[in-house]
């Protein structure tokens, strides 16, 4: 059986949960019986229910699991939570084999599901697709290894890296593919984050389940912004002013300001205390700048255009470097196509 093949099919079922599962992890589930015929599949698919293995096993009479092989992105869980542990199920349902991306980084369980199932005969191979399910569940990653929400950036350029004309003009870079492409990333985040400028500037709708405006003066609050139809809206203002008392259109929380910024560790700390686990940053290259030190990943599209405006206003206003070896660096995951533009997919190197 080829486990790399199966392993896949386990990420593709687990992005199923995009969108309902946070803070909990993507996982998905394929199960085959002893001739290795492909008998179940299952994800986790909302926070609270079922995990990837008990929704991909409870589809079965436990006789045909009876020597088979259950493979999973991330390692059976061993503890009693919202359910009972899956380890216990695949030992019930007779599995011989299971296969795992990668183990739990989750201290209650790390390692202990492995053992739980060894300690039953179940011979347990490891670290299959490890680094494609590591990706995969990035955000749970930071989450539980430092108890911070993961900070995604999304840009849009054109070959010479503006995001817009130096009057502002900004419409539009990026054609209908790379548009949509937008709305899947957006769905993979908790929060979409964005400035008072981009607001007014643009307008845009920014449509989810909840977004985060950074807005120092609330000069958001003197117009009339599509952003504030969506269903959460947080604002972070600088805690020195007054709110005025007919604000009920979204969330408000006082923020400290150093330089005429507002504090962005603080921001970020706040969303993990109020379960956002992840945000995905919109704005232009004055907050893209500030948030590039708390930048986990940034999706980049490019259009091939070239605006040849020296004037134009740039994606990162980020510290000048007198030289090159001064610059921030970065390594490039991904390089994919929405026709006519592409989007690069980048993470930051450390101590850069
Ligand atoms: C999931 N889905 O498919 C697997 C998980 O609060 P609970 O009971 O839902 O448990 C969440 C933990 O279970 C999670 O942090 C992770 O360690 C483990 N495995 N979680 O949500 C799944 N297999
Ligand atoms: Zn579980």
């Amino acid at each position: 059986m080829q486990y790399e093949k199966s392993m896949k099919h386990c990420i593709e079922l687990a992005k199923l949960g995009y969108g309902n599962v946070s803070p909990n992890p993507l996982v998905g589930c394929v199960v085959y019986d002893s001739a290795g015929n492909l008998i179940s599949e299952g994800y986790h698919k909302q926070y609270g229910q079922n995990h990837a293995e008990r929704d991909a096993l409870l589809k079965l009479d436990p006789k045909e699991t009876i020597g088979g092989t259950l493979v999973v992105n991330l390692e059976p869980c061993s503890h009693y939570g919202k359910t009972p542990p899956c380890a216990d199920l695949i030992i019930q349902y007779g599995i011989k084999r299971v296969v795992i991306g990668m183990r739990d980084v989750n201290p209650i369980v790390a390692g202990n599901g492995i053992r739980k199932l060894q300690d039953a005969g179940i011979e347990v191979v490891e670290n299959v697709l490890e680094k494609e399910c590591r990706v995969l569940n990035e955000v749970f990653i930071k989450n539980m290894m430092g108890q911070q929400t993961f900070v995604a950036l999304k840009t849009a350029t054109t070959l010479d890296g503006k995001i817009a004309a130096h009057n502002g003009d900004s419409k539009w870079i990026t054609l209908e593919k790379a548009r949509s492409e937008v709305k899947i990333i957006r769905n993979m985040y908790d929060a979409i984050l964005t400035s008072s400028s981009t607001v007014i500037a643009d307008n845009p709708s920014m449509e989810h389940r909840c977004n985060v405006i950074i807005d120092r003066n609330l000069k958001t609050l003197q117009g009339d912004y599509k952003i504030y139809n969506n269903k959460r809206v947080i604002v972070f203002y600088d805690k020195r002013i007054n709110l005025p008392e007919s604000s009920s259109c979204a969330e408000f929380i006082k923020a400290p300001v150093k330089n005429n910024e507002v504090n962005l560790e603080f921001v970020f700390k706040k969303l993990y205390d109020l379960g956002i686990k992840s945000v995905l940053i919109e704005a232009g290259g004055h907050l893209n700048g500030s948030a590039l030190v708390y930048t986990d990943k940034v999706y980049h599209f490019i259009a091939p255009k070239i605006l040849g405006d020296n004037s134009g206003l740039s994606c990162f206003n980020y510290r000048k470097a007198d030289s090159i070896n001064l610059c921030k660096n970065f390594y490039i995951d991904s390089i994919k196509t929405f026709e006519p533009d592409i989007l690069l997919t980048y993470y930051p190197i450390d101590n850069s």
